[in-house]
């Protein structure tokens, strides 16, 4: 049985590839697995069928052989772990590799989507303007530090990892907001990670979805 995954009815992101769906199916691309996906509403997220798979009433979740895992990075790491092409042979390449995965998601990220949750629900409060382009300098120190140790090589540590696919996955958040401007290499990191066949594939998937549910309305 091919594992299920969760993810949005219609995605609020109208199908840029943004909602965390899209690193789990693209690591399943990446290594070949095929996947069915269960989509779910808001309101079915909030419900106990969901909150069972997903405690916070979020997506993804995954679901197999009787296993069922939430949080983007442990399903990534899971499906890394499970099959060849995501993590290195080598123990401490792997290792490597999964601090990039850490940092993906736990250095780089926190501070876009604090940023973007203001831009998306705080835009009529007082403090809004100047709370702003704090949120964005926090930012732009991850981007100087990422940018500088990326320099001119493909990917972060060698050859193509679960690492890079969540970084790609985090930056590609950050979309026309002019941030990355500064950081040619990392809009070239990100172009890399969009032209990965798989990476393809796995956003034509999650955008026929978002079609789909717009045409019934
Ligand atoms: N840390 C979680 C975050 C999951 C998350 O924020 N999912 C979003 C979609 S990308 C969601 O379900 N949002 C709806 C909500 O929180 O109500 C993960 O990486 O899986």
């Amino acid at each position: 049985m091919p594992p299920v995954i969760t993810a949005f009815e219609k995605s609020p992101d109208r199908g840029r590839g943004l909602a965390r769906d899209m690193r789990v199916r693209w690591a399943l691309e990446e290594v070949g697995r095929p996947y069915d996906v269960r989509l779910v509403s808001f309101t079915k997220m909030k419900q106990s069928e969901h909150r069972a798979r997903q405690p916070f009433g979020q997506i993804p979740t995954y679901e197999e052989d009787g296993l069922t895992l939430f949080e983007s990075g442990s399903i990534v790491l899971h499906i890394a772990e499970s099959h060849a092409g995501l993590l290195p042979e080598d123990a401490q390449a792997r290792a490597r590799a999964v601090t990039w995965m850490f940092a993906a998601l736990n250095t780089v990220e926190p501070p876009i989507v604090e940023w973007e949750t203001a831009t998306y629900f705080e835009r009529e409060r007082p403090w809004y303007r100047e709370r702003l382009p704090i949120l964005e300098d926090r930012i732009r120190n991850r981007l100087d530090v990422l940018s500088a140790r990326l320099g001119d090589v493909e990917w972060f540590d060698g050859a193509f990892s679960a690492g890079d696919l969540l970084m790609v996955t985090v930056l590609r958040r950050l979309g026309s907001s002019g941030i990355l401007e500064a950081h040619p290499n990392l809009s070239a990191y990100i172009a890399r990670g969009e032209a990965r066949p798989a990476y393809q594939r796995a956003f034509a998937a999650q955008l026929a979805v978002f079609l789909a549910a717009s045409e019934g309305g």
